[in-house]
């Protein structure tokens, strides 16, 4: 079989699952992301989002806002409600932003 070179989205997904599995493999369980691997992915790969958050407390609440199944972590569809939530926001910016018609 052939492997064609993958889109755009076909390569947003993997990098999305790449992060993931980078952050959530760094201590316990692999398949999930831990308060400490939340923080670090937070701090490292949306530096620009919680550089300019001087409540240390938005974080924690973040993540338990996200834990839908309060189990202390998230797993990988929790973890894209952040990143769904993200994008939501950043497409609402640009509508903003965007000058009247
Ligand atoms: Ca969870």
């Amino acid at each position: 079989m052939s492997k064609a070179a993958p889109t755009e989205t076909e390569r947003c997904i993997e990098s999305l699952l790449a992060v993931f599995q980078r952050y959530a493999g760094r201590e316990g369980d692999s398949c999930t992301l831990s308060k400490r691997e939340f923080l670090a992915f937070m701090n490292t790969e949306l530096a620009s989002f919680t550089k300019n958050q001087k409540d240390p407390a938005v974080l924690d609440r973040m993540m338990k806002k996200l834990d839908l199944n309060s189990d202390g972590k998230l797993d990988f569809p929790e973890f894209l409600n952040l990143i769904g939530g993200i994008a939501v926001a950043c497409h609402e910016a640009l509508v903003v932003q965007a000058p009247p018609r």
